[in-house]
């Protein structure tokens, strides 16, 4: 092993290397803390030929990889296992945006681009990537793609898969694929970059993507709603949609819970309305600054009992603020205590139905569980998290956990759901993968990873 890594950090020469344990710590765990691992080394490549040179010595000593961005991922996917013989491949020096082209709304960039510096880039000649989500001053592009990730703007714009126009990857032998292409439209073959998007490290390692950049959509507003009913929210999206064709950016379902907590916690954010209604809604609208079109609809749902209140930001700074409130939910639930994380995803139209459901069936199966529901409704993808009183630990945790998931996750299958809509397997959802999934399917992503990485070396145990 020691003659490996001496190999390995030849390759990405002095100071492109860590081996100290206090430096290596934080990306030897995930920021909840949730799971430990150990590494003999981490390596940080300036360049693609440097990756390739890193998995040709790899593949050839048969030395396991993980392949790591800015470690904000929900999953535990770029934590390496506890043998301490797994290798670190953190990609944050290839931080250059390499190209980016006004007239053909794209961008090129190395994969270890933090994503606000990819939405800044864009924002330079007056395009919008729109690509948002509550890590982004840390998460970085290539870890966005290896996830599939989602956020905020999916409604509108889509998951990172449909901003995608090409990838570069450096293959488990150290092939280095340059599938980098700003075209619209490609059928020349088999659509091969859409196997690394979402494949979490466990196919290749993303040095390099294309992306699809939009026209800047002008004037935002911005509004948080309280009501009464998660099923007036999905109504009141619906409503928006066809009144306001696509311009409803975001539309986020909050639970009164999730928002106590965020009051509870985080101490600096200023709640816009009392957190006593049951759900409330905050959205994005893209629409001319003179209009008056979300004044008018917003009045006419009040006057009809579909808003209980409202509160409009009268500007940037305020629009903000709302949306800190939002972003706060994950690290407020994490200062709670210890979370049970769902990211599911239902079709929108069965999604009152399963809210009521879960609720009924936690209360009788697991009546300790507190559920903390909020999510990117307009997606379909919920947020259905849960806590257990603080006095459970351990063992007992552990056995009420896997009942509380085990509710939902029946439930999701019921309503044709998915147990995973936008952080991916990693770990923790592993074994739930192959639980849920269709038999064919997962032979088929077994099939998949046994051609493209014989040896098993890139990201081995997780997502099969
Ligand atoms: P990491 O966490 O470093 O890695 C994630 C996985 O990708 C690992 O399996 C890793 O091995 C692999 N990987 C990373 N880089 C590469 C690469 N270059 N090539 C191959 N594999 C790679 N996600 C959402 O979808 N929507 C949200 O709204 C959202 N909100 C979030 C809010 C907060 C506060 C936080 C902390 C996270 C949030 N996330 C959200 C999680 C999200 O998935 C990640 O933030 C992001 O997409 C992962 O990027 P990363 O660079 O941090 O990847
Ligand atoms: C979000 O939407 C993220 O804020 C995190 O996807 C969700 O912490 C979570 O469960
Ligand atoms: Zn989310």
């Amino acid at each position: 092993m020691n003659a490996t890594v001496d190999r390995l950090k030849a390759i990405v020469g002095p100071g492109a290397w860590v081996t100290d344990p206090e430096a290596l710590q934080p990306h030897l765990t995930e920021w909840r803390g949730r799971l430990h691992g150990s590494a003999s080394v981490m390596l940080l490549p300036k360049n693609t030929a440097e990756v390739a040179e890193i998995l040709r010595v790899c593949a050839s000593t048969r030395t396991a990889v993980v392949p790591q961005g800015g470690n904000t991922g929900m999953c535990g996917g770029a934590i390496p296992d506890e043998s301490g013989t797994q290798v670190i491949v953190n990609l944050r020096r290839m931080n250059r945006i390499r190209q980016v082209d006004a007239l053909n709304f794209s961008l090129v960039a190395d994969a270890g681009c933090v994503l606000a510096d990819v939405q800044a880039a864009a924002r330079e000649v007056g395009r919008m990537f729109p690509l948002s989500l509550g890590g982004e001053g840390s998460c970085q592009i290539g870890g966005n793609l290896a996830t599939n990730a989602g956020g905020i703007n999916v409604l509108r714009y889509g998951t990172a898969r449909d901003l995608t126009l090409g990838v570069e990857v450096v293959l488990a032998d150290g092939t280095i694929w340059d599938g980098i292409r700003t075209l619209r439209k490609n059928t020349a073959g088999y659509d091969l970059k859409q196997l690394f998007i979402g494949s979490e490290g466990t196919l290749g390692i993303i040095t390099g993507v294309a992306v699809k950049l939009f026209p800047d959509p002008g004037h935002i507003r911005t509004a948080f709603l309280a009501l009464a009913t998660a099923q007036q929210a999905i109504e009141l999206l619906a409503e928006f949609r066809t009144r306001l064709p696509e311009s409803v950016q975001a539309f986020e379902l909050i639970s009164k819970r999730a928002l106590s907590y965020v009051a509870r916690h985080i101490p600096d954010v200023r709640l816009p309305l009392d957190d006593g209604y049951p759900w409330y809604v905050l959205l994005d609208v893209a629409i001319p600054d003179q209009s008056d079109a979300l004044e008018r609809l917003l009045q006419a749902a009040i006057d009809r009992g579909m808003v209980t209140d409202a509160v409009l930001a009268k500007n940037v700074a305020e629009a903000e603020q709302l949306w800190r409130v939002r972003h706060s939910i994950s690290e407020a639930e994490k200062r709670e205590g210890r979370g049970i994380k769902h990211d599911i995803a239902v079709p929108i139209g069965r999604m009152p139905e399963f809210l009521v459901e879960a609720s009924r069936r936690l209360t009788v199966q697991v009546p300790e569980a507190i559920p903390v529901v909020f999510g990117h409704v307009g997606d379909g993808n919920l947020h259905y998290n849960a806590h257990l009183p603080a006095a459970l630990q351990g063992a007992e945790f552990d056995r009420l956990a896997l009942r509380v998931t085990t509710v939902i996750y029946e439930l999701v299958q019921e309503v044709g759901g998915s147990i995973s809509a936008e952080h991916g397997i990693g770990v923790f959802k592993r074994d739930a993968l192959a639980q849920y999934s269709d038999p064919a399917e997962l032979q088929l992503m077994r099939t998949l990873k046994q051609a493209l990485d014989p040896a098993n070396i890139l990201n081995p145990g997780k997502v099969i």
